[in-house]
């Protein structure tokens, strides 16, 4: 049997459905409220994708309370050894940890968590089979990923600190892993030279946003509307899903914020 690249071999995924707060979630830049009912129907397609591509997946009920709350990938990092749980930068979503925990807990061999005061969002970090790429942002602060990586050098794992570039979110709303060696990126953030030592698939002119895609297993799944990275991944060889994200990326939400994968 071929071994399994924990980095993109899953079988589960956790999300969680969007309550009708979402419509308040943060955002960088308003450009007006996500269209609630379809919002819904992208992320019904999403998890249908999900599913698609081999996993179980785990729909946890809406947290009014917390608007941004179906980004469940910034509360967690999800490795086979077990789950840390993160703390945001963001105040209005610090919350979110705690009302996730209590599902994560019976799903994972061990589990951590950033105690602080230093803070730090999974959306941040990107796993490859080598190391754990950590981005330091407005929401990931150098004793966050300082915590970070002294728990998982406990675990046996490597961390590297990348930057992030200017006015964008998260590490990864500007890169995905392929596979185990390839990384799809944007142009700005691979002149960094942050993935010298893989091989890189870059996002066309013009489709930055569509950089946030998840690997799953024998599928990339990424957002609609980005037609000449869809075929640059498809004649490199990848089995690419189209999702609808229009009413997430108001909120700045991408493919693999509305999931943990393990
Ligand atoms: C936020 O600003 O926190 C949310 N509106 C979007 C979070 C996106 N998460 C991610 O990129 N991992």
């Amino acid at each position: 049997m071929a071994l399994v690249d924990s980095s993109w071999q899953f079988t589960r995924a956790v999300t969680r459905k969007p309550g009708r707060s979402v419509v308040n979630g943060l955002r960088a830049v308003d450009v007006g409220a996500p269209d609630f009912d379809l919002l819904m129907t992208h992320h019904a397609a999403y998890i249908h994708a999900l599913r698609q591509a081999g996993a179980e997946v785990i729909e946890l009920e809406a947290e009014e309370e917390f608007p941004d709350a179906l980004f469940v990938e910034d509360t967690a990092l999800c490795l086979p050894e077990g789950v840390i749980l993160m703390r945001p930068g963001a105040p209005s979503r610090l919350g979110e940890v705690d009302v996730i925990a209590e599902h994560l807990a019976p799903l994972f061999p061990r589990m951590a968590r950033i105690s602080g005061p230093g803070t730090i969002e999974a959306g941040d970090i990107l796993t490859t089979p080598r190391e754990v790429l950590v981005g330091q942002s407005a929401r990931t602060n150098s004793d966050g990923i300082a915590e970070l990586a002294s728990l998982l050098e406990s675990w046996g794992r490597t961390l590297r600190e990348v930057p992030v570039p200017e006015g964008v979110l998260h590490f990864k709303t500007d890169c995905s892993l392929l596979d185990g060696k390839t990384i799809l990126s944007t142009q700005r953030l691979a002149d960094t030279g942050v993935f010298d030592s893989y091989k890189v698939i870059l996002t066309a002119q013009g489709e930055e946003a569509a950089a946030n895609a998840i690997r799953y297993n024998d599928y990339v799944i990424m957002p609609e509307g980005f037609p000449k990275t869809t075929e640059s991944l498809r004649q490199a060889g990848y089995l690419v899903t189209c999702v609808g994200n229009s009413e997430c990326a108001k909120l700045d939400g991408g493919m693999s914020c509305l999931s943990l994968r393990f």
